[in-house]
């Protein structure tokens, strides 16, 4: 077994806990059993040790036996060769993971990125028509696709950890209110023991740095 260490920042403020997308990686790592270690780096002081590992100074990223991965799909399609719990091996069936996993994070967090941003920070008018349109054509596909029940690819895999994480943050700004069956699937996803467990472990994580 090779050791695992994520590392994600030592202190965020409230408004991001339990959405650093370190929790994908925390997700992934609890699904498929693997053990790891978390590890932190300066949330304030992003220095040359930090660009090394993430060229952007963002988080998370992953040390796996010697070799060092960013951008938390690069790291969730990793993670799901080492595990069938996470992508299974077939080729047809890999394919499908693979291009919904891609599909989350370039089709639809696309589109959802800049309209959550926007949310947070309304600009002066509102948020553009253009921003609301482009997230609400991706929503309405991922609404006939998602059907009760199932899962991106057949079996619950890191697309689905991806996806559902995509669509957790609109849901939290209100965003799923006309598209209840991603809202079921968002739901469904996170009642998962997994998601609970990631979720507290970060919550958890940054509760600590308040505490020195
Ligand atoms: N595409 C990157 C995005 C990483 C990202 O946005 N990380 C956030 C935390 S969830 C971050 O580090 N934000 C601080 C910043 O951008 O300065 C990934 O998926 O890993």
């Amino acid at each position: 077994m090779t050791a695992i260490t994520l590392t994600t920042y030592d202190w965020v403020p409230d408004l991001p806990r339990g959405y650093v997308r370190d929790l994908r990686v925390r997700w992934a790592l609890e699904e498929a059993g693997l053990p790891y270690t978390v590890a932190s780096t300066p949330f304030r002081d992003r220095d040359a040790q930090h660009l090394a590992h993430q060229p952007f100074a963002q988080v998370p990223w992953l040390f796996d036996d010697g070799i060092s991965i960013f951008e938390s799909g690069a790291i969730l399609h990793h993670l799901g060769t080492k595990s069938d719990r996470l992508m299974p091996s077939a080729p047809a069936d890999r394919a499908k993971v693979t291009a919904w996993l891609f599909a989350a994070l370039n089709s639809v967090e696309a589109a959802s990125l800049p309209w959550s941003i926007l949310t947070f920070s309304p600009p002066e008018g509102g948020i553009p028509s253009s921003i609301t349109g482009f997230l609400t054509a991706r929503l309405s596909r991922m609404e006939a696709v998602l059907s009760p029940g199932a899962w991106l690819a057949g079996s619950f895999s890191v697309a689905d950890i991806a996806m559902a994480d995509v669509l957790r943050l609109v849901d939290r700004l209100g965003g799923l209110a006309d598209h209840p069956a991603c809202r079921a699937y968002v739901a469904r996803a996170v009642a998962r023991p997994a998601f609970q467990k990631a979720h507290a472990d970060q919550m958890a994580h940054f509760a600590a740095a308040d505490r020195g």
